[in-house]
C-alpha cells in the first residue's frame, strides 16, 4: 500500500501530542493511555530534553500506542524512532536534516510541521505524508512557536495539498469543530488534554468533536 493512502488514512480524528505534567504528576505514559482511552487515533511522543529517561518513555509510550493499535509517532528525533521502530516520524522546520535516516525506515510515516503554503510546498517535494499546520491559535506549550496563522491560514494550506493536515496550535474544545470545518483532518493538541481536569474526559469530548466533523463531511 502507497505511504500516502495509508496517512490519509491514519491521520484523522484525535492527534495527541504527548508531555509530562510532574505538577499534576502526570506522565507521557498515563496521558498517552488516558488520550487512547479517550479514543485518540494518533499519538506523538515528544520529550525535548535528551537522556535515558527519554528513551524509558518512548517505550512506554509505544506499549500503550501497541496495545490499542494506536498510530505511534516520534517527534524530531530519527535515531530514536528507528530504535524503538516508531510508525510515523514528526519533524519541524528546524529538524528537517533528520529526514535521510528516517528515510531509511521504508514504510515510515513522515509528518513534518508547517506554518505557510511555502513550506508546505516543501514539504509535499520532500516527500511528507501528512503536515502538521500551525499553530493556529496561540499556544502555551511551544515556547519557540511561530505566530498564529489563524483559520484562514489554516485554509490557506488546505488549498495547496490534498495531503492529510492535522492541525495544532491552542485548540481545544470550543475551537475543535471551526478548525475541522477549515479543513483539517485531525486536530493535534497537548493541553488541552495534558491539563485537562479529567484527561480521558478531555480526550473523548475532543474525539466525539473530529468524529461528528468527519461524518457531517462525508455526507455532504
Ligand atoms: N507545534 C506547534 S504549536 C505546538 C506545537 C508542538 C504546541 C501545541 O500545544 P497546545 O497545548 O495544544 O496548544
Ligand atoms: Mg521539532
Amino acid at each position: 500500500m502507497a505511504v500516502a493512502s495509508h496517512a490519509r488514512d491514519a491521520i484523522r480524528g484525535l492527534y495527541f501530542v504527548t508531555a509530562d505534567v510532574p505538577a499534576l504528576g502526570r506522565t507521557h505514559q498515563g496521558l498517552a493511555a488516558d488520550a487512547t482511552a479517550g479514543g485518540a487515533r494518533v499519538v506523538q511522543f515528544r520529550h525535548k530534553p535528551i537522556g535515558a529517561r527519554r528513551l524509558e518513555a518512548a517505550v512506554a509510550v509505544r506499549a500503550v500506542c501497541r496495545a490499542c493499535g494506536v498510530l505511534f509517532i516520534v517527534n524530531d528525533d530519527a535515531r530514536l524512532a528507528v530504535a524503538v521502530g516508531a510508525d510515523g516520524l514528526h519533524v519541524g522546520q528546524s529538524d528537517l536534516g533528520a529526514l535521510d535516516e528516517w528515510r531509511a525506515h521504508e514504510g515510515g510515516l513522515l509528518g513534518v510541521s508547517v506554518s505557510t503554503a511555502e513550506e508546505a510546498f516543501t514539504a509535499v517535494a520532500l516527500g511528507a505524508d501528512y503536515l502538521g499546520v500551525g499553530p493556529v491559535f496561540a499556544t502555551g506549550s511551544k515556547h519557540d512557536a511561530a505566530p498564529p496563522i489563524g483559520l484562514d491560514g489554516l485554509q490557506s494550506i488546505r488549498e495547496t495539498t490534498a495531503l492529510p493536515l492535522a492541525a495544532i496550535g491552542g485548540i481545544a474544545e470550543h475551537n475543535a469543530a471551526d478548525v475541522l470545518a477549515a479543513g483539517a483532518d485531525a486536530i493535534c493538541v497537548i493541553s488541552a488534554v495534558s491539563h485537562a481536569p479529567v484527561p480521558q474526559v478531555a480526550a473523548r469530548r475532543l474525539a466525539d468533536i473530529a468524529a461528528s466533523a468527519t461524518s457531517t463531511r462525508s455526507a455532504r
